[in-house]
């Protein structure tokens, strides 16, 4: 178990009633329940869970556009209690609905992020962020599928100023704002495994030609893999990845970890099963590396428990 889990309660906030596919309203799948799933099952196991600090705005500068930020801000302040907001600008696509405590939400997401990476800078070896909303989708001036900021990338910059960081995104998705941005610098690498866009969301970006630019050429790795992906074809493709952060040989990693990879998540579209995960958590140890996990996607509220316990299981 992570000696430091950092939450903050204030993610309830973010309550959207609906999101919109195709002019159908859907119930809202990032649904607050999960974080009690995963809070619950982790405090069971026997971890102990700390609220965040509080951090200025200028790393959340670093990463998203001020006039972004006001928007979020000034547009949740504005909303009634229990009124909905589906943008039509910020945004880029139709699963980003705003509430009243969208931004609280959002901004105390981050903070969980930053008290996770000061955490890090202070010597700990493995940290969770647990984070709501989610954050890998969030671009510097746009929401999108779920997120609003993007809590591994601005914790993943703040990590920076003391050193390189490997970016290892396994969410079921892949993280757009994250490639975003670092894509040109050769000091943070990402690398991610995900559902092929080309008919997954989000659709436009995720294949293997996004390498990076400038700079930042080769420091980009995008792995698509099919709708039906098991446990055996995610932990090759997971492997070739890890052996790859090797060589990169950062001073820290970030996980953006999602778990709706897994077989029964009601908008999923891989295989994996609950004991995986902690091999999952294994390979991801044997980097050596101190370590901050963010918690990103996974819609199974019942048995996200249980897989972010068997993740952490391995990972230790
Ligand atoms: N009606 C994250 O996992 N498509 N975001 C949903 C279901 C959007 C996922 C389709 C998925 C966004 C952080
Ligand atoms: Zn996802």
């Amino acid at each position: 178990m992570p000696e430091r889990i950092i939450y903050s309660e204030d993610h309830v906030l973010h309550n959207p009633p609906f999101e919109i596919y195709d002019g159908v309203k859907d119930p809202y799948a990032e649904d607050p329940a999960r974080m009690t799933s995963i809070v619950d099952a982790i405090i069971q196991a026997g971890g102990v869970i700390e609220p965040p600090q509080q951090f200025p705005d200028s790393n959340l500068l670093r990463v998203h556009h001020p006039a972004y930020i006001d928007f979020l801000r000034q547009r949740s302040a504005s909303l009634k209690e229990g009124e909905p907001f589906y943008p039509s600008y910020f945004i880029l696509d139709t699963y980003a609905p705003m509430v009243k405590g969208t931004y609280d939400a959002a901004r105390a997401s981050v903070d969980v992020a930053l008290t996770g990476a000061q955490a890090i800078l202070d010597g700990e070896n493995l940290v969770y962020a647990l984070c709501r909303p989610p954050g890998h989708h969030a671009q510097n001036r746009a929401m999108s599928g779920y997120c609003y900021f993007n809590n591994a990338s601005i914790a993943a910059d703040f990590l920076s100023e003391k050193g390189s960081v490997a970016v290892l995104d396994v969410d079921l998705h892949h993280g757009n704002g994250t490639q975003e941005a670092f894509y040109e610098r050769p000091d943070v690498l990402y690398s991610s495994l995900h559902v092929d866009p080309a008919v997954k969301f989000p659709y436009s970006t995720g294949f293997t030609d996004e390498i990076g630019k400038r700079e930042g050429i080769g420091f980009n790795r995008n792995t698509p893999l099919a709708i039906g992906t098991t446990d055996s074809e995610y932990s090759d493709a997971l492997s070739g990845e890890i052996e790859y952060i090797a060589r990169f040989d950062p001073k820290f990693l970030v996980v953006s970890l999602g778990f709706d990879t897994y077989d029964k998540d009601p908008i999923g579209a891989f295989r994996l099963t609950e004991p995986y995960y902690r091999q999952m958590g294994e390979v991801i140890r044997g980097l050596g590396k101190p370590t901050l996990l963010i918690q990103e996607g996974g819609y199974h509220v019942e048995d996200l428990g249980k897989l972010a316990v068997s993740f952490l299981e391995g990972v230790r």
